[in-house]
């Protein structure tokens, strides 16, 4: 099957700038029409029951509805009568639209040791409070240490909540890595800049309510002090779709390069982060399903993400991108 274009995803990524614009001016811009197909072929009154199953399982997954319509209009359109009443043809068409749709976005590493002379990355790691950051720079420490043989540094910039220096420590300690805690955004550049002989440095963050302005404005303190800085937002999969779009917006204003996916163990509902991928055209970059540290971190790629969606279950995040 040829792949289908995206269809154009339904809000796009906002800077404070904008934000600040937005309000300021009358009337404000309008917020950007959910997705829809160009020239949309006329719904059928009646889905064939295959394809009407799936739509049902869609919209319980609380995929996005103009692209639930767009990938079953599609099948409708390429699939022949037979086919189309034949679930298993249905299933795979729609898994590999749905796939199209994200891969479009690419996938890029988060650092890699092919990078001779380049200065440490700056990964910093932002989303709201207990999206699963700190785990998260745990694991990918883990990961690039061990599995990538990377020199890995680690910087705790959250000194608001009770316990997170103690918690950075523990971990650091137990993945020897070397740990900085930074208060301002000052000591943040200076701590980057003494471990500037590592070849990934990672910022753990404060945890921060994208919908406090001042909240994001202390954060964007802190990140403006490293200017080199890749910043990705960390979301969790328990997070209910609304939300999972307010943060995106929020902490867009950070140039985000990526999502890193959290807790994709605790829920059988994809939809709200597919939504989330697609509409913020942010590359998937790794999948955490689990507390601990160690064996609960993959490498992101659309077709896990599409799997659990279309069988409402984490288990199918397994086996990565066959
Ligand atoms: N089940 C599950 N729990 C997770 C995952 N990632 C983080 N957690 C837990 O979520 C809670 C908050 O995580 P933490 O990293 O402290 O979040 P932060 O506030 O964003 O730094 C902790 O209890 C973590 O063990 C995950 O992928 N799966
Ligand atoms: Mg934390």
């Amino acid at each position: 099957m040829r792949a289908p274009k995206p269809a154009a995803p339904s809000f796009e990524r906002i800077d404070l700038a904008r934000r600040e614009t937005a309000r300021s001016a009358a009337p404000a811009a309008p917020t950007p029409k959910p997705a829809a197909r160009q020239n949309p072929t006329p719904l059928p009154a009646r889905w064939p029951a295959a394809l009407d199953e799936l739509r049902v399982h869609l919209s319980a997954q609380g995929l996005d509805t103009g692209l639930t319509q767009t990938v079953l209009a599609t099948c409708a359109e390429t699939l022949n009568p037979r086919a189309q009443d034949d679930r298993v043809r249905v299933r795979e068409h729609i898994q590999q639209q749905l796939e199209a749709h994200l891969r479009a976005w690419g996938s890029p590493a988060l650092a890699s040791p092919a990078r001779p002379g380049a200065g440490p990355r700056v990964v910093c790691l932002v989303g709201p409070s207990g999206s699963g950051k700190t785990s998260m720079a745990a694991k990918l420490a883990a990961h690039h240490t061990r599995n990538l043989g990377l020199r890995v540094a680690w910087i705790c910039a959250d000194t608001y909540r009770a316990g997170a220096i103690a918690q950075a420590r523990i971990y650091a300690e137990s993945l020897r890595l070397p740990l900085r805690v930074a208060y301002t955004g000052a000591e943040l550049a200076q701590a980057a800049d003494a471990e500037k002989d590592s070849d990934l440095i990672l910022v753990d963050t404060p945890g921060c309510n994208p919908r406090r302005e001042a909240s994001l404005v202390e954060l964007g303190e802190l990140l403006t002090a490293l200017p080199t800085r890749v910043t990705y937002l960390v979301a969790p999969a328990t997070a209910k779709d609304e939300d999972l779009a307010d943060a995106v917006s929020a902490f867009g204003a950070f140039d985000l390069k990526g999502l890193l996916l959290t807790k994709l163990d605790e829920t059988a509902t994809f939809g709200a982060l597919y939504n989330l991928a697609w509409r913020s055209r942010l590359p998937l970059l790794f999948y955490s399903s689990g507390p601990g540290v160690l064996d609960t971190l993959e490498p992101a790629s659309a077709a896990p993400l599409v799997r659990a969606l279309l069988n409402a279950d984490p288990a199918s995040l397994e086996g990565g991108a066959r």
